[in-house]
């Protein structure tokens, strides 16, 4: 193609393959990359999670320059820095006066909205590129749900298994299951023992974007003294190569296991690096598929793995697309409560919540069962309004950006888009918790007891929760049986339990503080 190109790239599309960068000539091309105020206040994101993205947008800037291609790189403390995407493309045309520019489609509507606008402001041709390190795109997944009564994740990832292949044999699934979950809920035990999860040593870049990042955003939520994010594409490969060989063959068993102080568990803490970019999600798949064959992971594990990526990932993709600008506010159970500000401080005595907001603040990171069954589980019974919940998800976690939380916190964790991603609530007393961890032993408040002071908060919200929305949910078939256990229950049981529940929510503290923005 004649003429200069401009190429932006964001700071979750830091991928040496990106659809915008393929076919262009470094002679032509001027790569614009932007540390702007607006992406990291827009939501006052946790300290970790800021210092990642501009420390991996830093580390691919030098990558790109090191190959050759001329790169425009704008400091958040710049002079000149507009503070928006918009403005510093503005600035960028000025500057090299461009012939076009060629940029791949962004993950959040707000930013599409910007981009969309950019051909007339700035009077150039914009061409926006699909985002094709995603296995389904956008007009796929359109396809996919039209006419479809119900968007069932399930059928969608068989289709995702067949198009790429994994885990097939035949037509059919590796191991004529196309879905082992119920292999995957064993409760923690003695015979747990995780490799740790590597961490990388801030270098020289890392440690300035810190520094930065403790002056500028010094009121935003989080630490950052344990920050050992990989922040290279090489350090991301690491991360996976360790992942494969000593958590995946237990990732299965204990995916939704949760014990006291031990945070990563089995997981793989990948997200970070997949929604960067750092990592292809299809060939974390590959890999792991690699290590079944091999006979080096158990098929459970690893199908669970994939599902979680070509599946869980990619479906929510899809819905936020789909369901985008609605999602933003849906509230299909009328929830109004303010966000506690436990969900800040962590300081509850209720020792899962505890925990888990300790992690969040420490490591910008709980995994998807405190995120689900206890951050979110609760967030949901106490009936919390579904924007303060969806603001505090964007800010706190390292892998956060509004495509992924956003149907995760609505749909999945608040039902606030009334079934269609979940088709019944994930509502849950501590019975649950108690099972699938070993919190509820040295907690202040005791698990086995259901009404009355010392009884755990979770059993009384969770009955308060399902008779407010008695009408709604006592004819879905998965959770009508429910009902008949509330109504053989004598009446003063049911009042204990509802009293109780009332005597919790009224001593809950709102934040006090604007957290998630100013
Ligand atoms: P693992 O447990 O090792 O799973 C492997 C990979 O599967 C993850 O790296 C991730 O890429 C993918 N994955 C698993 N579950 C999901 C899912 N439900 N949606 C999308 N991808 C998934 N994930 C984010 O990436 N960003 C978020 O902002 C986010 N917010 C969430 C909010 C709530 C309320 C819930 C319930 C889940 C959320 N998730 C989010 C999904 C999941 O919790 C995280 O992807 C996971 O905890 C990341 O840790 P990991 O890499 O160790 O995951
Ligand atoms: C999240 C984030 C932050 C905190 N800062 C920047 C930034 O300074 N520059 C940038 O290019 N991207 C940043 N991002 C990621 C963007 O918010 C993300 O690319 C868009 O939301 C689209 O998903
Ligand atoms: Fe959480 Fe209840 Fe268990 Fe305490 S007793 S840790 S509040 S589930």
């Amino acid at each position: 193609m004649a003429g200069k190109t401009l190429v932006p790239i964001l700071g979750d599309q830091l991928t040496r393959t990106l659809a915008s960068l393929r076919g262009q000539t470094k002679a032509d091309t001027v790569v614009l990359m932007m540390e702007v105020r607006d992406e990291t206040t827009y939501v006052k994101h946790h300290k970790q999670k800021i210092a990642l993205i501009l420390s991996a947008m830093r580390h691919f800037a030098a990558k790109l320059e090191k190959a050759g291609w001329q790169v425009d790189y704008v400091k958040l403390t710049d002079k000149d820095n507009t503070g928006s995407f918009s403005g510093e493309v503005e600035r960028a045309v000025k500057r090299h006066s461009p012939d076009r520019i060629r940029v791949v489609e962004p993950g959040e509507l707000r930013v599409r909205e910007m981009m969309d606008a950019w051909a007339d402001d700035f009077d150039i041709d914009v061409e926006i590129l699909p985002d094709d390190r995603f296995v389904c795109s956008i007009v796929d997944f359109r396809n996919w749900a039209d006419g479809r009564n119900s968007l069932l994740m399930e059928s969608f990832y068989r289709d995702m298994r067949r198009r790429t292949g994994l885990l097939m044999y035949g037509d059919g699934p590796e191991g004529g299951e196309w879905n082992y979950d119920k292999q995957n809920r064993a409760s923690p035990d003695e015979d747990m023992d995780p490799s740790p999860t590597p961490r990388f040593e801030p270098d020289n870049m890392t440690c300035e974007v810190i520094e930065m990042v403790q002056s500028e955003c010094a009121d935003h939520f989080g630490d950052l003294d344990r920050f050992g994010w990989p922040v290279t594409s090489d350090q991301a490969d690491e991360a996976l190569d360790a992942f494969i060989a000593e958590r995946l063959p237990e990732f299965g068993k204990y995916q939704d296991a949760m014990v006291h102080g031990q945070d990563d568990l089995y997981h793989s803490l990948l997200s970070t690096s997949i929604n960067l970019g750092l990592l292809d999600p299809l060939d974390c798949c590959r890999r792991a598929e690699q290590a079944y064959h091999a006979g080096d992971a158990p098929l459970n594990a690893v199908e669970g793995f994939i599902r979680q990526i070509i599946g869980w990932r990619e479906y929510v993709r899809g819905i936020y697309w789909l369901d985008m600008p609605t999602l933003r506010s849906a509230n299909a159970l009328q929830a109004r409560r303010a966000l506690p500000e436990f969900y800040w401080t962590g300081e509850t005595d209720m020792r899962c919540i505890a925990d888990c907001v300790r992690s969040t603040r420490e490591n910008a990171h709980a995994h998807h069962i405190q995120r689900l069954m206890v951050l979110g589980n609760f967030a949901l019974i106490a009936g919390i309004e579904p924007q303060q919940v969806e603001d505090w998800f964007l800010v706190v976690y390292a892998d956060a950006y509004e495509w992924v939380e956003l149907p995760n916190v609505a749909a999945m964790a608040l039902w606030a888009d009334k079934g269609r991603l979940a088709s019944k609530p994930y509502a849950a007393s501590g019975n649950y918790i108690n099972k699938m961890s070993d919190y509820c032993g040295d907690c202040r408040y005791t698990v086995s007891k259901k009404t009355g002071e010392d009884s755990c908060p979770f059993n009384s919200l969770y009955w308060h929760f399902m008779d407010r929305h008695r009408t709604l949910f006592e004819k879905n078939r998965r959770i009508s049986r429910v009902y008949s256990n509330w109504d053989r229950m004598d009446a003063d049981k049911r009042k204990a339990y509802l009293d109780t529940a009332e005597v919790f929510l009224k001593s809950l503290k709102p934040a006090g503080k604007t957290w998630a923005r100013d």
